[in-house]
This record gives C-alpha cells, sequence and structure tokens, in this order.
C-alpha cells in the first residue's frame, strides 16, 4: 500500500461506506439546489422530480443534465446557491467562445479544494520536504489557486512562480533546488524543450524529480517524453471549472488509471448521443455531479471529456474509482472527407519517435473541394534538413496507418512553432 496517502480514512474507505456517503450527500446536494437555484427548480419540475424521489444512486439518472450552455445563460451569478456575501473567491474559465464560465467558492468550498488537491499532490509524491514550484499564471484560471492551496496543505514549500518568463523559472528552479513542479502540460514541456536549448540538461542540472500536470489532453507518448527528459515521476491530474478547478482526479503510483475523489464527487459515463449510460468499462462522456459544494452546486454535468471508468481493487489501497487519462472531447472530433479523427490519435504516432520533441500543430485546410491535413512537428534536437525530410515521410506513414489518411507533415526546428495561450492550441480549423 502507498505510504502517501493524505487522507487515509476516506481514501481508503470501503467501498459500501463510500457508496452511503455519496447517497447521503447527493441527497443533500439535489434538495440544497432545488432549494436555492431557480434553474435547479424549474428542470426538476419540468422533470416531474422532487428531491424526495432521490433514494438510492442510480436515481440520479431521474435528474435533467447541466450543460455549458446552462453556466453561460445564466453568466455570472444565475446558478448560485447562496448569497455572494458567503462566498470568498471567484475563478472562471478562459471562455474563448461566449462568455467565461464563473464559479464562486465559500470558505467550506475552498476547504474542499485544497483537501481533494492535497491528496492529488501526496498521491504524486509531494512531501513536506519538497520545494514545490507552481509554474502556471496567477489569475481567474482555477489552476495556480488550486495547487497553492494543496501543496500548501500538505506542507510543502511553495514558490509561486506564475505563468510565463520560461528563462526565469528555470534560473527559480536552480536557485532553490525545486524538486516538484506542476502545471499545464505542454507547458511543462516547453520548459524542458527551453532548458536544453539554454543549455541546461534539466535531469542533471535540476532537482527536479516529480511533476504533476493536467488542464489539455496529454497522451502517454508525451508523459514518456516529459519523464525522460527531467528523469522525474510524472503525474496526471484531471479537473474543471465546474467542479473546483484542478482536484478531480490523478493516478497513483501504479499510473494505471486517475482515482476519482468519489466523496466529492459523483462520477457517470454516458453515450454522448443518446445521454444512455455505456456499459462497464465502455468509453464514453464523463458527467459530473458535485457532492459537497456550497456555492455553485452543479448536477449531472456534462464534461464533454472522453474516458472510461473501472472500479476495481487497486495496489495503491484506495477505494475510489479510476478512469482512463482524458482521451479528448467529444467537441475535438475532426471530421475530415467524412473520417472521424481525435487530435489525440495524432499526437499519440508523433510521440512514439524519439527524434520528435513535444510540441506540435494540426491545421486543417480547404484545396479545391478537398479537406486537407498539415501536421507541424517540432524535432527533439535541430537536425539536418535531410534527415528532417526522412522523418516527415516517416511520420506520414505512421499518421495514415491509424487514421487511414494521407498528412501533410513538415518537420520544423525546436521552438518553431508559436506557443503563447496558456493551454496550448494545437488545432487549427481554416477549412472553409
Ligand atoms: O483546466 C483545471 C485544471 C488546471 C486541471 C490545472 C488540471 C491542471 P478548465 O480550464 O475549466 O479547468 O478546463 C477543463 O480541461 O473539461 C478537460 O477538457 C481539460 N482537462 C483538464 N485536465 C485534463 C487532463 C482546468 N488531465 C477542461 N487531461 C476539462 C485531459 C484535461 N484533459
Amino acid at each position: 500500500m502507498s505510504d502517501l496517502i493524505f487522507n487515509k480514512q476516506i481514501e481508503t474507505m470501503p467501498k459500501p461506506e463510500l457508496k452511503e456517503l455519496q447517497l447521503k450527500r447527493l441527497k443533500a446536494v439535489v434538495k440544497h439546489t432545488y432549494e436555492n437555484v431557480s434553474h435547479y427548480k424549474q428542470a426538476l419540475d419540468a422533470k416531474k422530480v422532487a428531491p424526495e424521489d432521490i433514494k438510492t444512486l442510480d436515481n440520479i439518472r431521474k435528474l435533467p443534465f447541466t450543460v455549458k450552455n446552462d453556466l453561460r445563460d445564466n453568466y455570472p451569478f444565475g446558478l448560485m446557491a447562496v448569497d455572494l456575501e458567503s462566498c470568498i473567491e471567484l475563478h472562471a474559465s478562459s471562455g474563448t467562445t461566449g462568455s467565461p464560465i464563473t464559479v464562486c467558492y465559500t470558505p467550506h468550498d475552498l476547504e474542499v479544494w485544497s483537501e481533494v488537491m492535497a491528496r492529488c499532490l501526496s498521491m504524486s509524491g509531494l512531501t513536506t520536504s519538497d520545494i514545490f514550484q507552481n509554474p502556471i499564471p496567477y489569475g481567474l484560471f482555477t489552476g495556480a489557486f488550486g495547487f497553492h492551496y494543496g501543496a500548501q496543505k500538505v506542507g510543502a514549500m511553495v514558490v509561486p512562480s506564475g505563468g510565463g518568463q520560461t528563462e526565469r523559472q528555470l534560473q527559480l528552479m536552480k536557485d532553490y533546488g525545486t524538486t516538484f513542479i506542476s502545471g499545464v502540460a505542454s507547458y511543462a514541456a516547453y520548459l524542458g524543450q527551453k532548458a536544453t536549448a539554454m543549455g541546461m540538461d534539466p535531469a542533471k542540472d535540476l532537482k527536479v524529480r516529480n511533476g504533476l500536470f493536467g488542464a489539455e489532453m496529454f497522451s502517454s507518448g508525451l508523459k514518456r517524453k516529459l519523464a525522460e527528459t527531467w528523469e522525474m515521476d510524472v503525474h496526471d491530474i484531471y479537473g474543471l471549472t465546474e467542479m473546483c478547478g484542478p482536484g478531480v482526479s490523478t493516478d497513483c503510483d501504479q499510473h494505471d488509471g486517475l482515482h476519482l475523489w468519489e466523496d466529492h464527487f459523483l462520477a457517470e459515463v454516458i453515450d454522448p448521443k443518446t445521454g444512455e449510460p455505456v456499459g462497464v468499462e465502455e468509453e464514453g462522456e464523463l458527467v459530473l455531479t458535485t457532492l459537497t459544494k456550497e456555492g455553485m452546486p452543479i448536477l449531472r454535468y456534462r464534461t464533454r471529456d472522453l474516458t472510461f471508468i473501472y472500479d476495481g481493487q487497486c495496489d495503491c489501497g484506495r477505494t475510489h474509482l479510476k478512469h482512463e487519462p482524458i482521451k479528448g472531447r467529444s467537441d475535438d472530433m475532426l471530421i475530415i472527407r467524412g473520417t472521424n479523427i481525435y487530435p489525440s490519435q495524432i499526437e499519440h504516432v508523433l510521440m512514439q519517435k524519439p527524434a520528435v520533441g513535444t510540441n506540435y500543430k494540426i491545421t486543417l485546410y480547404t484545396e479545391g473541394i478537398m479537406d486537407q491535413m498539415l501536421v507541424e512537428v517540432e524535432t527533439k534536437q535541430a537536425i539536418p534538413e535531410a534527415e528532417k525530410e526522412m522523418l516527415a515521410k516517416e511520420i506520414q506513414t505512421a499518421i495514415k496507418a491509424v487514421i487511414t489518411l494521407t498528412p501533410h507533415v513538415k518537420v520544423l526546428n525546436p521552438g518553431d512553432i508559436q506557443q503563447d495561450t496558456i493551454k496550448a492550441k494545437r488545432v487549427f480549423d481554416e477549412r472553409r
């Protein structure tokens, strides 16, 4: 059994007790939303469901789903279940389309967020002796604060280095002897690349030995490249603004799926087309209900994130269910000449190539009446043009074998692909 369990009583709670706790909390949260949020009162009334109708966990299926547009339509405070005076912090997701998703936290909500983050960080190896550097922008994005609160709760020394200023980040790592880093997956990759470009070997010249990353899909290949570059143990953390921010789930030292904190979140997996539950261990869309949130509780939130759940015994001793790393979002799916393609399939192929770096870009465009795909990818180190061409051909063949379409492939030098958003923008759809 792993010895880095932050809250042993809860994290290893026998399954029947955990289910009992979930049911008690589900009943309470349904009552709380029904009585305090007019959107939910109307939605439950429309389905002729009363809070008293929730008698078993399966009864959750009687409840309406919540979708992103419900949050946008009620922007900014329409889904609050308490007065604004009861809240002490606000966060929002970037909202590249439409209004941002805004959430408010009561002191209790912040306490829960810190607790789940402390569990995730401990599970990834964080202890009181770590120097924990947090290279995420401190602002409306939930990332930085979630990690900050959780790491302090564990008792590590937090270096709140914030986002950007990559060279300075690396200097701070050196000066302070940083042992643990967090962040958005693609930025961690960029940090490694920048260190190499500055003549540093992250594995030898820095003391970082653990990393906890998330906020976007990152394939097992990218995890492996990060682990090799830094000689560190890489963990994956999942979360979303609507639930709390980061802290919904993380993988334990078995690296076989992410444990989801079932005492605070109730998970379902549905077929995104029909809304019906999928079979055991079948892939579908993750739907989450907050079980303990006071400020902005959410029932049956359709995350659009694709995964599957498995609920067996884990060797780490934790009893909370596991899900596969997120494969992508149902709305990420690209349809090119009638073929369905997920960007994760392309990342997977690219990351198998040892000469390939960690940054890439996919552009879709129209030529005549045909859809075309251009995959641009950086190498790990600069290589001669002739080798680039050979590598491009190899990648083209490997991608074709997976998606059945032939992409155009361009191999570039490290640092050639611009990356200036918090989360990497990988796909550019310029089709007419
Ligand atoms: O990205 C919270 C977060 C910050 C998680 C830092 C982990 C680390 P949002 O901006 O609301 O919140 O975006 C949530 O990001 O629905 C997924 O599509 C995606 N996502 C988050 N974590 C992962 C992950 C934060 N580990 C959306 N793997 C989610 C894949 C992820 N996708």
